[in-house]
């Protein structure tokens, strides 16, 4: 065991030179979470919410505790055949590393390899320890393991502890990008929020959710800390007239928009926490795409999906046509009047309002190809994702909490709905199997966002369902039915039962 924590500590501090993500438990677990079926994956994210990472990479570390035990048994029969375990796992890790998307040289294999033989080193002298007799006795020499084995640990922790305390090199230039960035005056400021947008009531959400509060989804396991300075997005593929690569400063040249947008996962159930909504800046992705010669299928283009590929090696598609039909598809690189955060994508990400994350919001953006959805399949799809999702209609009872236990009078039901680019026309809340009641609406800030609701209810002690359900722009209202998140979003009524004090 002490072997194997030295050796993972080694790999650390190595993998802090060379890239933070080589390091083997990282490339594992990236490798874990590419290969889990989508079941699974669905119900870690449930079981675990935004800690799923922490969870993964807590498992892989008690996995590798109980390997640890076997080869070091194995270890106290044959020292040799012990250590050459130890090698082969960091054979194992270096391979994960090297064949990671985001691997872009096989000096990614290095932490994994000097870990290892940090590691089979050390077993090997730390059994032979056990095994050999202490000078001039016939027992083991239990003192020098322990000298060894503590002495070993305690400098592989400092080094590690140093290591990350340091950080590396590339995440420090990340972050002195970000710090001196400033962002421009917007050419398109957002339209002004209406007054009673923001509803005034405890326990709703906030219109804006604060970028601090703003969910996260993604498959990385280290956030990207891409420099800004040498950020680059190249544009190129079917229907490009001439392949592109374009700088932040060219992007932030560009007239700038300032739009709010609601964002929200296909992975979020019923009354689920997976959305939010943001004031972004950015730039209009249709006229960058036009510039570059494409043209949406509608105008003869001979693509209709605009692949978008991240640092971190995920694939997002989206139509072109729906990045094209006049909509505020931008490339964002501000976010509630700051650049991006590093977990929400900086220095630029996707979104495409009325599409769900996983197929619009790419985040670290590094390049856009436009192919076709025959030709190509995005991260999620061979996963069991539809390859097109619109967002569906959605509306959450924020207050009052499931099973709390409101006073009798009058209680305020209140919440959110969304059906974006679609807009909210009307919301409806029923009391246990009484008659539906129009909420009140908060005034509207666009189609493209949530839009807040309320409803006075006269509460009678007793336990007591509520339910909602929204009607968006189109006049379609939500459907009953609750369906899966897979393959394209949830659906379904949301409701929560309390419990009014008498
Ligand atoms: N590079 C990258 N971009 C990504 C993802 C990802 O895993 N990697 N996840 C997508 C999904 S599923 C969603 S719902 C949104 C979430 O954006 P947020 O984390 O900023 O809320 O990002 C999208 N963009
Ligand atoms: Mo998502």
């Amino acid at each position: 065991m002490v072997s194997a924590y030295v050796s993972l500590a080694v790999a650390d501090v190595v993998s802090f030179w060379v890239r933070p993500e080589a390091g083997p438990v990282v490339a594992v677990g990236g490798t874990v979470v590419d290969r889990t079926p989508a079941a699974l994956k669905e119900w870690a994210i449930r079981a675990f919410g935004e800690n799923d990472k922490t969870v993964l990479q807590l498992g892989i570390l008690l996995i590798l505790a109980v390997l640890a035990l076997g080869v070091g048994l194995l270890a106290l029969r044959h020292r040799l055949l012990g250590a050459a375990a130890v090698a082969a796992f960091g054979v194992l890790g270096a391979l994960a590393a090297v064949t990671r998307p985001d691997s872009e040289s096989a000096m990614d294999a290095v932490p994994s390899l000097v870990g290892a033989a940090a590691g089979a080193l050390l077993l090997y002298v730390l059994t032979g320890r056990l095994l050999t007799p202490r000078p001039g006795t016939a027992q083991a020499d239990r003192r020098g393991f322990l000298i060894v084995a503590a002495s070993t640990g305690l400098a592989a922790t400092g080094a590690a502890a140093i290591g990350r305390a340091v950080g590396t090199p590339v995440q420090e230039n990340a972050a002195a990008s970000r710090e001196a960035l400033r962002l421009p005056r917007p050419a398109s400021p957002a339209p002004a929020v209406p007054a009673g947008a923001q509803l005034d009531v405890p326990g709703i959400s906030t219109f804006f959710t604060p970028n601090r509060d703003f969910y996260r989804v993604d498959t990385a396991l280290i956030v990207p800390k891409v420099n800004a300075d040498h950020w680059r997005l190249r544009i190129h593929g079917s229907g490009v007239r001439e392949e592109r690569t374009v700088t932040l400063r060219e992007l932030m040249a560009r007239p700038v928009l300032e739009r709010d947008i609601t964002l929200n996962c296909v992975s979020n159930p019923v009354g689920g926490p997976y959305v939010g909504n943001a004031r972004w800046l950015g730039v209009r992705l249709a006229d960058l795409l036009r510039e570059a010669g494409v043209r949406p299928p509608s105008e003869g283009g001979p693509a209709d999906q605009l692949v978008a590929r991240s640092v971190d090696g995920m694939t997002i598609g989206t139509p072109v046509e729906t990045v094209m039909d006049g909509r505020d598809a931008l490339l964002a690189f501000g976010m509630n009047g700051e650049p991006l955060p590093f977990a929400h994508g900086f220095p630029v990400r996707m979104l495409v309002p009325g599409l769900y994350g996983y197929v619009s919001a790419c985040k670290w953006i590094e390049s856009i190809e436009l192919t076709t959805f025959d030709a190509y399949d995005a991260y999620w799809v061979p996963r069991g994702w539809a390859a097109q999702a619109p967002v569906k209609t959605q509306s959450r009872i924020d207050t009052p909490r499931a099973l709390s236990r409101p006073a009798a009078g009058t209680v305020m039901v209140a919440g959110v709905a969304w059906a974006q680019h679609r807009g909210i026309r009307r919301v409806e809340v029923r009391v246990d199997d009484g008659p539906w009641q129009d909420a009140r609406l908060g005034a509207a800030d666009g189609s493209d966002t949530w839009r807040e609701w309320v409803h006075p209810w006269t509460a009678t002690p007793g336990r007591h369902t509520l339910t909602v359900r929204a009607t968006d722009g189109t006049g379609t209202t939500q459907p009953e039915r609750r369906t899966d998140t897979m393959p394209n979003g949830a659906q379904g009524w949301h409701s929560v039962e309390v419990t009014v004090k008498g």
